[in-house]
């Protein structure tokens, strides 16, 4: 059995996705995602120009040893994309085995550990009395675990996530306006003032039963980030999302020390590099990671695996940048893993994005089910696709009051 082609396409409903679609001389392909947020040319470039013309020969089956060529075989190994690329791969050569075995992935994987897979929902508000009415609207839906995020009083701008305005919806995180990225204004002080208080009064609101995530985006210091996650204790959070900036990873021992509050993080990492001393040392909670740009279902069953030596859960990143491909990866992986601890999932389910990317896998009441089709159980209408094509967009960049640039 030989791969025998492998397009490209970027592009789609209100979003960039990076969609890969390798086929086979026995007409069987397999589709892979490599959508990397704000800087969608360039796994696609990776694709084209290395990964592609290497793969045309090759026996699709053999995807560990594909990983490792593209892996190992690159001397300059990892970053978001070269492993987002190579993640792309990894996903449709699974969705090709699976196929070829006429199961769901999960099955390859060792079968369902469980009947759904938990999900958390996003709510957002401009001040507090906004925020409980978005949580309120989520629990309405029958989510029983809601990421919070709020703006803060005094605070120049929104903060992160937040809308601009009361009544307002939270933004998506890209700006199509351009590569130029809008401002945001930062004041710790004013978050470490208010946000304490507001996590303490929605769970007054809604009680105990309901999972409560907040997601700091690696705006503290480590000492900061210290005293928060021991002050919100009380609050009994799900999690407490990228309390510091990722690089420095003895942080999250400062963290450890002086509070219980669960602590999630990863969502930008590539491989298990970056995860194994966290996860060996049980400095965090919940691992983030994305079979996008953590290079795929071969390398994230890798962190899976490790972390479940180490009590470490899974939450894995569910954000719109990811396109109903790698989250159908994620949802076998979901369903399938013994540590799986739970998912972020945010509605793609517009009629456009239906119609791109056809699936039966569904949400329902705050749980994933995953559908039977065989592969991942995902399609993908090149018509539909020939509808759209990349638009450029930015996150947005952080500042402090006197103009310091803080992170995002
Ligand atoms: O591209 C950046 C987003 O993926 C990120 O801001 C989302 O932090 C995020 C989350 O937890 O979903
Ligand atoms: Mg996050």
């Amino acid at each position: 059995m030989k791969i025998t082609d492998a397009k490209v396409f970027v592009g789609g409903p209100g979003k960039n996705y990076v969609t890969l679609k390798i086929m086979t001389d026995q007409g069987v392909f397999g589709l892979g995602d490599a959508t990397l947020n704000n800087r969608e040319t360039l796994p696609a470039k990776y694709l084209t120009d290395y990964l592609i013309p290497n793969l045309i020969g090759l026996d699709p089956r053999k995807s560990e040893d594909i990983w490792q060529v593209f892996y190992r075989g690159a001397y300059f190994r990892r970053g978001p994309v070269a492993m987002a690329a190579i993640g792309a791969v990894d996903m449709a050569l699974w969705d090709i085995k699976a196929r070829l075995a006429n199961m769901p992935l999960y099955q390859l994987l060792g079968g369902k550990s469980r009947d759904g897979a938990l999900v958390y929902a996003h709510a957002a508000g401009a001040d507090l009395e906004d925020l409980i009415g978005s949580v309120a609207a989520c629990v309405a839906q029958g989510y029983k675990a809601v990421r919070v995020q709020c703006g803060v009083p005094g605070m120049p701008t929104a903060s992160y996530a937040t809308p601009d305005t009361k009544g307002g919806t939270a933004p998506f995180i890209t700006d199509f306006s351009g590569i130029r990225p809008k401002t945001e204004i930062w004041d710790t002080e004013r978050y470490m003032r208010f946000m304490p208080g507001a996590l303490a009064e929605i769970r007054d609101r809604f009680g105990p039963e309901l999972k409560i995530l907040h997601d700091v985006h690696h705006r503290l210091l480590p000492r900061e980030a210290a005293a928060f996650a021991r002050e919100v204790e009380p609050v009994g959070l799900f999690w407490l999302e990228d309390p510091t900036p990722a690089e420095d990873q003895d942080a999250l021992k400062l963290i450890r020390q002086h509070s219980t509050t669960p602590i999630a993080i990863g969502e930008v990492f590539n491989s298990i590099w970056e995860c194994n001393k966290l996860i060996e040392h049980e400095l965090i909670d919940f691992i983030r990671v994305a079979v996008t740009y953590a290079g795929g279902i071969t390398h994230v069953r890798r962190i899976v695996e490790l972390a479940a030596l180490h009590h470490v859960r899974t939450g894995f990143h569910g954000a719109p940048s990811h396109s109903p491909i790698s989250m159908a990866a994620q949802a076998h992986l979901n369903i399938w893993a013994p540590n799986f601890g739970i998912q972020e999932y945010l509605v793609l389910g517009t009629p456009e994005c239906d119609a791109l990317f056809p699936s039966d896998h569904y949400v329902a009441k705050g749980m994933q089910y995953v559908s039977d089709t065989p592969g991942l159980g995902v399609a993908f209408d090149e018509a539909e696709a020939g509808r759209y094509e990349y638009q450029p967009g930015s996150h947005p960049i952080v500042r402090l009051e006197d103009g310091t640039l803080w992170n995002y």
